[in-house]
């Protein structure tokens, strides 16, 4: 696949998540008109969209078609936003700045954004239970849950709060990232292929990519959150500051660079399986490793 070809199928893939996000989206004259604008606040803002292009281009990777996996890949979208909502409330990692604007507390309060961020949280499977008329798109909303939940995304969370101001060693490091970061990106991998009704060997490619590229995003992720240059729309440094330990503490640059390589590498090569089919998301997993934002 040649760069034009990754961009335009990115584009496709970005375009029709941002059309679904629309067409789901609570917007109408009501009481609670101010929490509709808070919710949309966030979500409408300018995310990467990274976690529902990979849904998508799994699904289709797997055989499957991106309209039945739709609403999964807008209500992954929005699982991400309520956790960027509640990441950034003072309880948390109390941030105030997101994508480059004020975060959603600082905008409509902390109460009004607790509220946001839950009704992100149900909203998803309001909206993926709507399109649900396989027994594979029902497996992929309960691996969604799950990884969202306290054995995924929320259980990283938990350890991260738990490490500040401590200095956490490796294992620490590695598991709360794998869940915190991780689990979603393994989410939008592996419901993609379950979506397509893909095969036990199908699923277990998808899981080992998921991993790896949850891994490698970090990586970055932690290298660019010390890096003066690039435009992360947040607030530089707020890791060290608040005594976290991250990759960039525990293994120091060079070694997460060798790390990133490594992970790209062989998140490529899990998926050999799908042949021809799996070009995109193998140009993809390269283009987060070398992203600037
Ligand atoms: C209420 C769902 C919910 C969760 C509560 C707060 C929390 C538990 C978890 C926080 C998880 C978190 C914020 C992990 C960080 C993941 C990460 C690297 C986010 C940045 O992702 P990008 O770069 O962001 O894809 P954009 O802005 O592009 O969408």
């Amino acid at each position: 696949m040649n760069k034009n070809e990754y961009i335009s199928l990115k584009n496709k893939y970005l375009e029709f998540t941002e059309a679904t996000l629309e067409k789901l989206k609570l917007d109408y004259p009501c009481k609670q008109q101010n929490l509709f604008n808070s919710v949309n606040y966030s979500l409408l803002a300018s995310g990467k969209r990274i976690r529902p292009i990979i849904l998508l281009a799994a699904c289709e990777m797997a055989g499957g078609n991106i309209e039945d996996a739709a609403n999964f890949a807008a209500g992954l979208e929005m699982i991400h936003n309520s956790s960027l909502i509640h990441d950034d409330l003072p309880a948390m990692d109390n941030d105030d700045l997101r994508r480059g604007n004020p975060t959603n507390h600082i905008v409509y309060g902390e109460a009004t954004a607790i509220l946001a961020g839950d009704v992100l949280l149900v909203r998803p499977f309001e909206v993926m239970a709507q399109a649900v008329k396989t027994k594979g798109q029902l497996n992929a909303m309960q691996y969604i849950a799950k990884c969202a939940g306290a054995e995924g995304m929320m259980g990283g969370q938990e350890i991260d709060l738990k490490c500040e101001g401590i200095s956490a060693d490796e294992e620490t490091i590695v598991v709360l990232n794998k869940l915190k970061t991780g689990a979603l990106f393994k989410a939008a991998v592996v419901s993609g292929v379950m979506i397509a009704d893909g095969s036990e060997e199908y699923l277990k490619a998808a899981e080992t990519y998921g991993d790896l590229l949850g891994l490698a995003f970090q990586l970055v992720d932690d290298l660019l959150d010390n890096d003066p240059e690039a435009n992360t729309g947040k607030t530089k440094g707020s890791d060290i500051e608040k005594g976290k330990s991250t990759y960039l503490s525990v293994y120091g640059e060079e070694k997460c660079r060798a790390l990133i390589n490594m992970c790209t590498e062989k998140a490529r090569e899990a998926l050999n399986i799908f042949g021809d089919k799996a070009q995109f998301l193998c140009t993809l997993v390269e283009e987060l490793a070398t992203r600037v934002n």
